[in-house]
């Protein structure tokens, strides 16, 4: 038995921070859509599974139900089923497979309303629909009911969503689903969805594909689809990973606190992807601290860059440094702070020689600085300059932060 498991669609996702320019992203859904059934069709898959949140709610605009819809009649050569998830319940007259735009889906889809199973030429498929948004109670137990209703020898694949039960991962109202429950429930393999992210667990038989379109700038292993086969009863599946994504959403970091480094890695990563800026989302994190001038320049110069992106996001949280006087001002206000910076200044004069200006009342002695690198694991010949600007840098920008 082969099938296509996916999860995790959400179409008419709404991407509200991209503005107009979101249908795009929405539409991106589509092709991916169209991608994954292309690869069902080419590898000659027995089920084309949807584990769960196909739609992004049951209050979806009607133009994503119809061109869903329209998507499936144009693939009708293999079987096609669609699980409700948290995002999409099964919720009765309110439900968007209710929709009359639903009810001219093709003969070949088929959603499962109910525990319940359909038979295939070479087996089972048994499928645990979700029917509200949160349950504390494993949507995989009712497979186990359903698999002793079937005949022993024939292949079982399950389809559900929810969590896998995994404590740091989880929340207890989210559909916990037990680590070991395709084997709990004697299947050959068992179709999850709900996380984002690719996630293989009994073994081999229980698989989190994640969602097959990337929708976040943090999420890991996505993009994919997996194609599932199975050749007899018992039989260790075989996962194929797919990569089906048309969007690639990446983010990068630009810190004042090596400014210079940050601008030329940013440039070069960026002109790497000016072969693909239709399908880049990108995102620039601005941190740290620097003069108003630089502050300035700096914004104008990522906004020219990030322009031609059409979906690019400035995420800026950097702020304004100190100037020479009022960190004069907080050092005649703060001894101890006074103290650091005059003891890093010494620092620099035994390690790398340059003048100190600001000798304190009680200069660091050589003794103290060896045994200071040496708690530190720090080579004195390793340090340079450009070490102790940084240094001074950071002890001003947490001070900045945490006040
Ligand atoms: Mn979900």
């Amino acid at each position: 038995m082969k099938v296509l498991h996916t999860a995790d669609w959400q179409l008419g996702a709404r991407f509200k921070q991209f503005g107009e320019r979101a249908v795009e992203l929405r539409e991106a859904r589509f092709t991916t859509l169209r991608r994954a059934l292309e690869i069902a069709r080419d590898r000659k898959v027995d089920a084309f599974v949807i584990a769960g949140d196909l739609f992004e709610d049951n209050e979806v605009d009607d133009a994503v139900v119809k061109k869903a819809v329209s998507l499936f009649s144009d693939f009708g050569s293999f079987p096609t089923f669609i699980l409700p998830g948290n995002h999409d319940p099964f919720i009765g007259p309110g439900s968007v497979w209710n929709r009359a735009s639903f009810q001219n889906a093709p003969k070949t889809v088929r959603v499962f309303r109910n525990a319940e199973f359909a038979e295939l030429e070479g087996g089972f498929i048994l499928a645990s629909p979700l029917m509200q948004k949160k349950s504390t109670v494993d949507p995989s137990l009712k497979l186990v009911e359903l698999a002793t209703q079937l005949p022993e020898d024939k292949i079982k694949v399950g389809v559900t969503h929810g969590s896998p039960d995994i404590p740091s991962l989880r929340e207890d109202n989210d559909f916990p689903i037990a680590r070991n429950a395709a084997t709990r429930a004697q299947l050959d393999f068992l179709c999850i969805g709900h996380w984002h992210s690719w996630l293989l667990e009994d073994n081999g038989r229980m698989l989190m594909p994640g969602t097959p379109e990337p929708d976040a700038f943090d999420r890991r292993d996505c993009g994919a689809v997996a194609l599932v086969e199975i050749v007899g009863r018992g039989s260790q599946p075989t996962i194929e990973k797919i990569s089906v994504a048309t969007m690639c959403w990446q983010s990068f970091d630009f810190n004042f606190l090596e400014a210079d480094a940050a601008r030329q890695n940013l440039q070069t990563t960026l002109a790497a992807l000016s072969g693909r800026k239709n399908q880049s989302v990108v995102r620039v994190r601005v941190r740290g601290t620097a003069a108003r001038e630089v502050l300035a320049s700096t914004r104008v110069w990522l906004d020219e860059t990030l322009k031609s992106f059409p979906f690019s996001q400035l995420d800026d949280e950097s702020g304004l440094a100190f100037t020479p006087a009022e960190l004069d001002f907080l050092k005649a206000n703060h001894p101890i702070l006074a103290q650091v910076f005059a003891d890093l200044d010494q620092m620099a004069a035994l390690t790398i020689g340059t003048r100190n200006d600001s000798a304190s009342a009680e200069p660091l002695s050589p003794t103290d600085k060896d045994k200071l690198l040496s708690d530190a694991y720090i080579e004195p010949t390793a340090l340079k300059a450009a070490h102790f600007d940084l240094a001074r840098q950071l002890l001003l920008q947490n001070l900045q932060e945490a006040g």
